[in-house]
């Protein structure tokens, strides 16, 4: 599983279960922004209210069946969008072949997300350490595609305090985390000025979920 040997030199294992596939979505990029467009005029992008009462940084919206949700009541996965009222954009076709190839790549067969959850970045937006928990299937994989500007991703442990790693995520690189790593402390520091021919000072990543 870890040395394909169709993927030599573009699937990189980071650790157990967790591999970068660099390049992976840069053919598709511009059809999935173009997407983004389309869901972000029906489910805007919205900056979200941690529990804590915080607002986030990045900027949120979601496609698919479910889609991810927070307020001042907690985060969960919501079937209408609460602030527009309506279910969420339907999971687009492109989104749906690039997520299967990814994880047939890294090894998982037959991945049905049913969300994909719209990160937006402005410059020096981040996200802070964090486990992906709120989903009831903790087995399947999520798949990560960066698009747009650089960052550095964070990478660590199964405990907050357990060493991190500073992994960098350009325009096109798809991540799956899966098995062993599923569960993980993760996090972006913030985003660094820039400007992108397709985004311009914007970075978006997509993550694609089993959430229900
Ligand atoms: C490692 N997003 O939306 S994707 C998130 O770049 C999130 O917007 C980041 O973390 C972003 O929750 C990072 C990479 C990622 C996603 C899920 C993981 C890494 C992960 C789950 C376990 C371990
Ligand atoms: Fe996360």
């Amino acid at each position: 599983m870890f040395d394909q040997p169709s993927l030599a030199g573009r699937c990189e294992d980071l650790a157990p279960g967790a591999w970068v596939l660099r390049c992976f979505a840069l053919d598709a990029a511009e059809k999935l922004l173009r997407e983004i467009e389309r869901i972000a005029a029906r489910s805007p992008f919205r900056h979200l209210a941690t529990p804590g009462g915080k607002r986030m940084s990045v900027a949120m919206t979601n496609c698919g069946a479910v889609g991810w949700f927070s307020d001042p009541r907690g985060y969960r996965y919501t079937s209408i969008d609460p602030e527009t009222g309506k279910p969420w954009p339907a999971m687009p076709e492109s989104f749906m072949k690039l997520a299967g190839e990814a994880a047939a790549a890294a090894g998982f067969d037959a991945y049905a997300p049913d969300v994909c959850l719209i990160n937006r970045y402005e410059i020096g937006a981040r996200l802070t350490l964090h486990q992906d928990q709120d989903e009831r299937d903790r087995h399947s994989p999520i798949v990560s595609v960066s698009l747009g500007l650089p960052a550095a991703f964070l990478f660590g442990g199964l405990a907050r305090t357990d060493p991190q790693r500073r992994v960098p995520l350009v325009h096109g690189d798809v991540v799956v985390w899966g098995g062993p790593s599923r569960m993980r402390y993760h996090g972006v520091l913030p985003v660094k000025d820039g400007e992108h021919p397709l985004t311009g000072a914007l970075r978006y990543n997509l993550t694609f979920r089993v959430a229900r």
